[in-house]
């Protein structure tokens, strides 16, 4: 190790390789506080070539590398144990926005947030939003195919990139930047990309589209009996409302976690037990769109909000979830997809099951209803209890779903990933893995 860290000094420069505990802290937790790791050190390169150079020394001392961006990930997947962290955070140039083509290149330390703001400034929007949006970057939020809040309307990360350029495990560099728009010349490597987690290559930059900005935005908060209104509700606001630009779902325990938290008074008089936040946005204004849907039978109570200050304070219900339960414990949080019609079903199955399990534990379901995607949070488990967690996957699986969304396989589902792929499927990936990554140093602890 003593030789690889004088090699890494050398490449990137002594002040970008940190060695010291008290400097390897923060990247050797993850921000859910239920994984940490150890790192033999911290190294930052500040461009390609650095971390080409950086990659082919690890690999020729077999040397486990953990890329890292913002951090902001929950399934483990960027916690290292006894390996290199490679942090991007230095690979963080983006280029001038091309109005005219609506595209952007931005290198894989790019904050979400960063590119938004370039994007606002030209009179476009990046696709992919999130409540992490101050943390992730563009390199992490490709490796995990992020989703967040427009994925109804923009699709996934993965349907946002033009191109990649990413290194592999012996420091080959790769891909090509500018991509097209169209191009089919055989295998899709950017998409490959997308999704894997680290595992196969470090993403190094990404040619990204862009779409107009929509000048007009309305949003509304709405109060159900019950989680079937919500499935009859999102069924009908997808097909009557061409605007739809977030369909949320969370509810009264969530709702009640954040008021308390963040010391606000509820949004309505009375106590409903299921909440939607359905967000509009057009070219002309969309209230009467969306005010017609507020008059349907599902709706109980609604409050509408127009402007950024009010439709900010209504998406402060939702987006403060994640940071509300974590002040009460460190969450178990299993990020899961669902047919739709099986919403209502999962919901009272997996709390019945959890309370079997665990009588004292507290679920807290919310998510992108919108997309069939579910965030189910239980506190009160052990970190490193999976009994719960096996439970919950299984039921998933037993309807259909998949085990992970939006946010990855990582550390903790990597045990069930044949809930979801065959044995066929898996093997195939191996097979892909060992084609990138011979000696298995990308990310050797994670989905496969
Ligand atoms: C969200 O939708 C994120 O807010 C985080 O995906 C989900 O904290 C979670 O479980
Ligand atoms: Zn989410």
């Amino acid at each position: 190790v003593h030789t690889l860290l004088q090699t890494l000094s050398d490449i990137v420069g002594p002040s970008h390789l940190l060695t010291a505990p008290e400097l390897r802290a923060r990247y050797e937790t993850d921000c859910t506080g239920r994984y940490h790791g150890h790192a033999h050190c911290v190294v930052r390169p500040a461009t390609t070539a650095q971390t080409s150079a950086v990659l082919a020394a690890c690999h020729a001392h077999r040397c486990p590398v953990v890329p890292q961006g913002g951090n902001s990930g929950l399934v483990g997947g960027a916690v290292p144990h006894d390996a290199v962290v490679l942090s991007t955070e230095r690979l963080n140039r983006l280029s001038p926005i091309d109005t005219a083509a609506a595209e952007v290149v931005a290198e894989a330390g790019v904050r979400l947030e960063i590119l938004q703001n370039a994007c606002q400034a030209a009179g476009l929007v990046f696709g992919v939003d999130m409540a992490s949006r101050g943390s992730a970057t563009i390199g992490g939020m490709v490796s995990t195919n992020a989703g967040g809040l427009h994925v109804l309307r923009y699709g996934s990360m993965r349907a946002q990139i033009i191109g990649v350029e990413a290194v592999q495990a012996d420091g080959t560099i790769f891909g090509k930047i500018p991509g097209l728009r169209k191009d089919n010349t055989g295998y899709n490597f950017p998409s490959l990309l997308t999704g894997a987690e680290g595992t196969l290559a470090v993403v190094t930059r990404a040619h990204l589209l862009l779409h107009p900005a929509l000048p007009h935005t309305c949003t509304a908060l709405l109060a159900l009996a019950d989680i079937e209104s919500a499935v009859i509700l999102t069924a009908h606001l997808r097909l009557h409302l061409p605007s739809l630009h977030a369909l949320e779902i969370f509810f009264a325990e969530g709702m009640h976690i954040v008021a308390e938290h963040f010391q606000q008074s509820l949004p309505f008089p009375e106590e409903h037990s299921t909440y939607l936040l359905v967000e509009c946005a057009d070219t002309t204004n969309p209230l009467a769109q969306l005010a017609a849907a507020l008059t349907r039978p599902e709706v109980q109570d609604a409050a509408v909000a127009e402007d950024s200050v009010g439709r900010e304070r209504l998406w402060r219900w939702r987006e403060r979830h994640t940071e509300a339960i974590r002040s009460i414990g460190i969450p178990h949080k299993l990020d899961i997809a669902l047919p739709l019609r099986s919403f209502p079903a999962f919901t009272r199955e997996v709390h019945r099951q959890i309370i079997d399990i665990a009588p004292h534990a507290q679920t807290i379901l919310f998510g992108h209803i919108g997309d069939g995607n579910l965030h189910v949070n239980i506190l009160g488990l052990s970190p490193d209890d999976m009994t719960i967690d096996e439970a919950v996957f299984r039921l998933v699986s037993s309807y259909g779903g998949s085990i992970s969304a939006e946010h990855g396989i990582g550390k903790t589902k990597r045990p069930y990933l044949l809930l979801h792929r065959s044995s066929e499927e898996v093997s195939l990936m191996r097979q892909m893995k060992e084609v990138f990554d011979p000696h298995g140093i990308l990310n050797p602890e994670v989905l496969l």
